[in-house]
Formats: C-alpha cells, structure tokens, sequence
C-alpha cells in the first residue's frame, strides 16, 4: 500500500548538467523521480541541443547512473583502525583532522602539507581547494592530475603562445581541410569529438594521423605516420625541414606575428626527411608527403594528447607542435590552432582555478609579487611567497621526510601514477592522509581518514571542458548518507583551525568571487551561463560572449615564440633484459582508475580485467597464443595478465591499458621527468614479457601482494 500511495504522489523532473566522465563535456540530463520515498535517479539521457553532443553520449555517459547509484557509495566518514575502517561522525573526523594538521603545522610548518585536488569536481570545489592550501595552510602545495596529464601543454604553450588551452573549438572540426591526429585515439578517448572526426572525414576532409599504434583512425587515415614512441621532435623537425626548404612557410603571418624565425630555421636545416627517419623510423616520402598538405592547405588543425605529453621530452613536444602550426600560419581562424584534447571533464578548470603550484586562479603567476598582493589583499591574509611542490614532489618530499599531511580528494594515485610501490610506500609514510572520495579506491584504503563526497549530480557548480567552455551542473539528487560536497567538507576543516575563508553559502557565491579574481572568467555569473550552453574564457568585458578561437589578431605576450627544441632519447630504452617497450593508453569502456567506469556490469563485460596487447612476431618469438597468461616485468617490479595478439602494435612495442587494479600497469612504468614539469613518462619504458603455464590463471595484484607477504613471513 505504501508504495502504491507513493507512486500516486511522485513526481519526475529532468535535470540539465554535463557528463562526469571526458573533457568533451557532453550535455545530459539527469531523469529524477521524487516520492513518499524520497528522490532516485530514475534515467538518463542526452540533451538534444547541445552544441557539442547534439543529442549523444557514448558508453561511458551512458553509463552515469551506475557510479552514481553504487551500491558501495561511502556515506559517513571512516577512520582508520588497526581492525579495519570505522564509521565515525563528522564532528570526530574534524577533530581529529583539525589536531593532526596543527601538529604538523607546529613541528614543521605549512611547507610539510599540501592539497591534491580533483579534475573530476567542480570548478568551486578547485576554487576552494587552492584557497584552502594558500589561505588556511599558507601553502603553494597544490596541484592535480594536470601533472601526469596535460601540465606540459599550459608550459609550452604559455611560453610559445602566451596560453596553454586548446586555442579553436570542437565545431572547427567540421570546419576544417585538414585533420592532423597527434598522439591522441579519440574516437576511444574523446569518443564524440571521435564522431565529429569520423563526420569530417567522410565529408572529405584529409586526416593524418602521428601514431606508433594503427588507432581506429589511422586505419582510415589519408598517412598514417607511425612513429617509434618518444620520437616526436624528431619528427616535428623533419616536418619543419622539408617545409623550409622548399619555402612552403607563410611568410607574411611570420612577419607579422611570430619572433624567433631565424633560430628556428638554423636548428632545423641539420635534419630532413631522410635523416629524421633514422630516429622515427617513419619513411621519408610520407614525411615529405605530410608537410606539404599541412603547409599547404587552407586550414589545418592540430588535435593532441598524451602521446606528446607523457614524455619526459612532453614540455619540448608540444613547443614543437607549436613550431609547426606558427611556421605554417595554421593558427588564429577558424579551423586551424594547437589543440589539446584534455582530458578529465574539468581538468582545464582545475588548471584554470590555479590548483598548480605555481599560479593562482587565471595562471597569474605565484612568482610576481603583485599578484601575491592582490590575493592577499582579497583573502586578508599573508600568503607563501615560493611556488609549492607538484604531486610527485609531494611523494618524494615524503619519502625524505620532508612532506607528512596530504588532503587528497578525487584522484586515485595508487592506480594513476607511474610506479605503484613507490607510490604505495610514500603514501604509507604520511603522518596523515585524508582522502575525500565516491567509493573505496586503492589509495583511500591507505588512508587515515575516508570522507565521504558528494558527485556531480548532488551538487551544484561548473565544469570547463577541453574547448575552454564553462558549463553549470546542477544538483539534481541529495548526497547519499552524510556526504558533502568538496567545498563544503573543505571549508568545515578550515573552519575547525579557526579561518573562516571558506564560508560560503552556495556554489554560486564562490563562482562569483572566483570570477572577480580570475581575468579570464570576469565576465561570467551563473545566469550568463545558463543563458546559452555555457561560455568560452576569455570572457570578459572585451569579449562579454566569450571567445571560440584564440589569438585571432594578437598573442596574449604580443608576438608569438618560435623555440628550437631537440629530440632526447626516451629515459629506458629497450635492452637485452628488458627487451621491450611499454606503453600504455586507454580503453573505450573504461574510465582512469576504473573505479566509476566500472561499476557499469555493462562496461565490464567489453574487455578483461588487464591486457597486454603484443605484435604477433613478438608473440610467436615468445611461443604466445591469443590470451595466453604472461608475466611482464619491468625494473621496478610485474603484473601477470593475458596477451592479446594485435597487429595494432609494432613489433618490439607491446601496450597495456591503465585501467585496471587487477593488472596495474602503473606497477611497471617509469617515474623518471620532464624537467620543466615533473611529467614523468607514462608512454615507455623497458619490459621483459614471459609466458606463465599455458593453464595458469595470471594473479591479481592483492593476490601477489599477499603471496609475497607470506613469503616473507617465511610460510
Ligand atoms: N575511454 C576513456 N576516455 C578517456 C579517458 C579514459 O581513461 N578512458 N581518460 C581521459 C583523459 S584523463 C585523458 S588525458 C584523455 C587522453 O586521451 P589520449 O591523449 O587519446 O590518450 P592515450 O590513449 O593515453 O594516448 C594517446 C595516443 O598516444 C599514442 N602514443 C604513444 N607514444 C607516442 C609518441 O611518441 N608519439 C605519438 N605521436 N603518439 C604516441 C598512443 O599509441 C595512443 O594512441 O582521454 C580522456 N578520455
Ligand atoms: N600508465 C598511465 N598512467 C596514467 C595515464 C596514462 O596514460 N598511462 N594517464 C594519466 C592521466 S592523463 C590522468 S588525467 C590520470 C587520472 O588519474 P586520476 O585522477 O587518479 O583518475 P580518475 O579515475 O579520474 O580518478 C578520479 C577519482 O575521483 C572520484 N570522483 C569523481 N567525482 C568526484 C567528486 O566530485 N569529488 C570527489 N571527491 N571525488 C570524485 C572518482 O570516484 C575517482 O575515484 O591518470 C594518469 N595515469
Ligand atoms: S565523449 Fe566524454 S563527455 Fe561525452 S559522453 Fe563520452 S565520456 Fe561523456
Ligand atoms: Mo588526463
């Protein structure tokens, strides 16, 4: 009778917000159903005027409801105890938080904790953290999953470019004659750009693609170079050679635009075609054949992603792409431009929002003493004069007891970042780790305290996508159990060491007063964005609108920079031990750590828990069938799995997805650096790949972990 009577009573409504997974920013709509029982999540479904998505997701948006609705949602915060986690009220948690930073604070300074922050929350929850860090801590110690992601792209744009965003839209995509594809798979990763990719081509439009592995795309592409990993500038050089030397550069917008030519120039007339092969491997007529359509035609764009900046060469690469589309005048109309596919659904607003360690909101700079002043003066308080540490330097501050509390919320590092054990041992070693999540990941179960968060769909705020669009989410169900929303649990902390700087009342006043102190977000309030689909930065009183293609008449440091930048050798070349390289990349139906993505039974049917696709030569050498179970080493430890033979791959490259928890490939990659900054280089290193007995089952990693455990306790 009771549900009976509520159903009489329920009513449903459908709310308007963005999808939670890729930076595409896909518009949806969250189907609620509210009754006698309370409000659920009933549905989900595209919204059909959106500018990007027109009325699509792909599997992954699809599949919202599943990690919102999980059944193992954290509803209360947990501390941890030596039998385990224990359910305790927020008011204990605050508490015991509170005293743990004070002593930390007392015995070490502020220098000794830091915040990492989530490009998967909101722009207000990035707002606050940073705030959190620089006014309540006193701390540049910031930073974001930007680090291992696109932080290569805001340096060397910014310094090539005055801007490290995508400079064009999603729409130039249609728009354009030519497609340049450059370490990047988006028909997997960026799956409805992928689309409009798809779209194009079909339309006519030429598409090159710069990939070691045969991508879907370049398996319909006009050239498909497929360059040996790490072997970019090379490339980018050979390119710039060839276009040089038979004069298909464009002058005029040279002249008037860009400085440094003649360097430029010099430094690459040592190098063509031919001699870039040597390094590529990539044939010189296809060279030749790409740098000619690319100078030539009339628009030309460049999509990029993490096979340009996952290198410890990332920050050089991409001043190399961007070399390349100045020399060619292919940047500032329609259709052309430098653009980074980024990656999370709102990592360019966590950039934006200034959670790095070097620049506040707007990437206005910790370094200048005039804007330190002006934060100050906003926040009432001093802040730290020094730029903070980045992730990895917070990891190896701890482990030379240097570094002893983190605040993390929203980013799975165990998983996430290169190195597990070394990750896993620092992390260990925190005096105090306090992670704010959805669900139980690798790194909350090494916590000392769990903090139950609220998601996108249970609380309001925006996100900015990868074309620089600042779009609302709204809330549309109440947070399950006792969680909060970041900014709120933030500023209860802040409040328990006595500031108040985090006392806001909604997301909308922290967007307000985050858009007086961020130029490039000025001219944006909440019912400006809910008037279109959203607005591109700058947005401000030059351009009340916003902006959909940067550097159209000038580069925000006037004339843009053209730098000679030189190949460098990937950090662990293939030897006689490790005869492999490794690389790792995405998988369409899985999502970073997995631990949204998958809870989707549907998601988790499309591949195995862990895979190691392999060249078939490399296969047969090592007497490997299809999903034969394999042991792939590296120096810094194995995961055992199942190989997949693929022809996607080049013999001597095998590749594994990221995804899984079961097989981390983060267990083998490399920790060595960009030295601008601090990107290590997720996209090779060394490997030996073994076949385990043709019947074994390969074993997850806890089950490693505990077999090695009891190895040690002599059993
Ligand atoms: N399904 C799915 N989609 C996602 C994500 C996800 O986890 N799953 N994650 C999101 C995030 S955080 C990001 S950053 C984006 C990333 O999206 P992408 O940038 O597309 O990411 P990857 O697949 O890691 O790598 C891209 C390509 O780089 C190639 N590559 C490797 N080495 C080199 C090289 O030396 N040169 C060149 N030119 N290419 C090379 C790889 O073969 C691969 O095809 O995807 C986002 N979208
Ligand atoms: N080997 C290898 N490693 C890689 C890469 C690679 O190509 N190869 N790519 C790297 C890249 S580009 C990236 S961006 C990183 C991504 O690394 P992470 O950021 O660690 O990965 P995600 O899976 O996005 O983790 C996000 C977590 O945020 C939680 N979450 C979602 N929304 C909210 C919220 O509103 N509040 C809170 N508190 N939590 C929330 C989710 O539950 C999830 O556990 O991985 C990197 N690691
Ligand atoms: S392309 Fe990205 S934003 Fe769009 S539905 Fe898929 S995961 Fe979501
Ligand atoms: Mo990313």
């Amino acid at each position: 009778m009771q549900a009976l009577h509520d159903m009489d009573v329920s009513t449903s409504q459908a709310i308007t917000t963005i999808c939670p997974f890729c930076g595409v920013g896909c518009g949806m709509t969250l189907q609620v159903q509210q009754s006698g029982a309370g409000t659920r999540l009933s549905g989900i479904a595209p919204q059909l005027n959106h500018p990007i998505s027109r009325g699509q997701l792909c599997a992954k948006g699809w599949s919202t409801p599943f990690a919102i609705d999980a059944a193992d949602r954290i509803k209360t915060p947990l501390r941890r105890t030596p039998g385990g986690f224990q359910p305790i009220s927020w008011a204990e948690a605050l508490k015991s938080i509170g005293e743990s930073i004070r002593t930390i604070l007392e015995e070490d300074g502020p220098q000794a904790l830091g915040v990492i922050s989530s490009a998967r929350a909101t722009n207000e929850d990035n707002y606050a953290a940073q705030k959190f860090a620089r006014a309540v801590l006193r701390t540049n110690n910031v930073d974001h999953c930007a680090r291992i992601c696109h932080s290569p792209t805001v340096a060397g744009l910014k310094q090539t470019l005055g801007s490290g965003a995508m400079t064009n839209s999603a729409s130039d995509i249609e728009q354009t004659d030519l497609i340049v594809v450059f370490g990047a798979d988006p028909t997997e990763n960026h799956s409805i750009l992928g689309g409009h990719i798809l779209r194009a081509r079909e339309q006519g439009t030429r598409l090159i693609v710069v990939d070691p592995r045969k991508t879907r795309l370049a398996r319909i592409a006009d050239l498909h170079l497929q360059l040996r990993p790490g072997s970019n500038i090379a490339l980018v050089n050979a390119l710039l050679a060839e276009i040089f030397a038979n004069n298909w550069q464009a002058d005029q917008f040279l002249d008037a635009r860009c400085e440094g030519l003649d360097a430029l120039r010099k430094s690459v007339a040592r190098t063509d075609a031919d001699a870039g092969a040597e390094v590529t491997g990539v044939a010189p007529e296809l060279v030749r054949s790409a740098a000619r359509e690319y100078s030539q035609a009339k628009k030309a764009m460049i999509l990029y992603g993490m096979g340009v900046t996952q290198y410890v060469s990332g920050t050089n690469n991409v001043i190399a792409l961007s070399n390349l589309a100045l020399a060619c005048g292919q940047i500032g109309r329609p259709g052309t431009g430098v653009n980074p596919l980024r990656g999370q659904n709102n990592v360019q607003g966590a950039c934006d929002m200034g959670c790095l360690p070097n620049v506040y909101p707007g990437y206005q700079a910790v370094a200048e003493e005039e804007i330190r002043n002006k934060f100050a003066r906003a926040w009432q308080v001093s802040v730290a004069e020094h730029a903070g540490l980045t992730s990895l330097g917070m990891t190896l501050a701890t482990l030379e007891d240097k570094f002893r509390g983190l605040i993390l919320f929203g980013e799975d590092p165990v998983v996430t970042d290169p190195d597990q054990t070394r990750e896993r041992r620092a992390l260990d070693k925190l005096d105090l780790l306090v992670v704010a999540e959805l669900t139980m990941t690798e790194t909350a179960k090494q916590a000392d305290f769990v903090l139950p968060a609220a998601s996108f769909a249970e609380k309001d705020g925006t996100f900015t996508n990868c074309e620089r669009r600042v779009q609302r989410v709204r809330k549309a169900l109440p947070p399950p159990g006792e969680a909060r929303a970041d900014w709120q649990w933030l500023g209860d902390i802040a409040r328990e060491l006595g500031s108040d700087a985090l006392d806001w009342e909604s997301a909308e006043e922290i967007f307000d007063e985050l858009a007086a102190l961020t130029p490039i977000y000025s001219g944006m309030t909440y019912a400006g964005l809910d008037r279109e689909h959203g607005l591109q930065w700058p947005c401000n009183k030059e351009a009340p609108q916003g902006t959909a293609i940067l550097h159209s008449d000038r580069f925000p440091i006037g004339r843009a920079r053209l730098i000679p930048v030189h190949h460098v050798e990937i950090d662990e070349p293939a030897d006689d031990e490790f005869p492999l390289v490794l690389t790792t990349n995405r998988l369409h139906f899985h999502y970073g750590c997995g631990s949204m993505s998958r809870k989707s039974p549907l998601l988790e049917r499309e591949t195995p828990d862990g895979i190691l696709f392999i060249n078939s030569f490399d296969a047969h050498n090592l007497s490997l069938s299809q999903h034969s179970p394999v042991k792939v080493s590296s120096r810094r430890g194995f995961i055992e799995t199942r190989a997949i033979i693929s022809d996607e791959v080049p013999a001597g490259l095998v590749t594994m997805p990221y995804h899984f928890r079961e097989a981390p490939s983060n267990r083998l990659t490399n920790n060595a650096m960009d030295p601008v900054t601090k990107m290590p280089e997720l996209k090779a290193c060394a490997v030996r790949v073994e076949p385990l007995p043709a019947d074994a089952q390969p074993r997850t990693m806890d089950e490693i972990l505990a077999d090695e455990a009891r190895e040690v306790a002599g059993d």
